[in-house]
């Protein structure tokens, strides 16, 4: 058994540590990924080679399913490019005699806060800045990315601060 965060938990940035058990075993561990269909390619597992991409599609819902092996005992780094594109990651792993399971990791979101103030926005400060409920949904591009109207008004990532030298 193992809890899955809802999906407002879900977050684009997972680092995923497999163990081993007290004898020094490998488990034969997997990360179980459900993400949008439209995003799948999207998706890097950076520590896994040659991984099998078995997707399968969750009919009716627009979302897709896959089981990758995480062949070792170490750390994988399993991310999305873009920031906005979050996905579900649970990690299980087994030996003859043991079986674990585990989310990959969650993003805590704040409750919808009813005394909520307008804030300026600094790129992932883990403020909801625009009062929508949720948390540093937007990218430094001058795009609408959540399309409530409003650019750049809560940002996942800092502002880049470019020196431009002069010609
Ligand atoms: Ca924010
Ligand atoms: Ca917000
Ligand atoms: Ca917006």
């Amino acid at each position: 058994m193992s809890l899955v965060p809802p999906k407002e938990w879900f977050t684009n940035d997972y680092t995923v540590y497999v163990p081993k058990d007290e004898k020094n075993n490998t488990f034969d561990s997997y990360i179980n990924i459900i993400i949008k269909t439209s995003l799948r390619s999207g998706l890097r597992i950076k520590g896994a080679n040659d991984l099998v991409i078995g997707w399968k599609i969750i009919s009716g819902v627009g979302f897709s399913r896959a089981s990758f092996p995480l062949a070792s005992d170490g750390v994988y780094h399993v991310y999305h490019k873009n920031p906005l594109a979050n996905f579900s990651a649970v990690v299980y792993g087994m030996t003859p005699q043991k079986l674990f399971a585990f989310p990959a990791g969650m993003k805590w979101q704040q409750p919808l806060d009813a005394n909520c103030s307008r804030t300026e926005t600094i790129g992932g400060d883990k403020i909801d800045n625009d009062c929508d409920g949720v948390t540093d949904e937007e990218l430094a591009n001058g795009v609408d990315d959540d399309g409530d109207g409003i650019s750049d008004e809560d940002l996942v990532t800092l502002k880049p601060n470019f020196n431009v030298p002069k010609m």
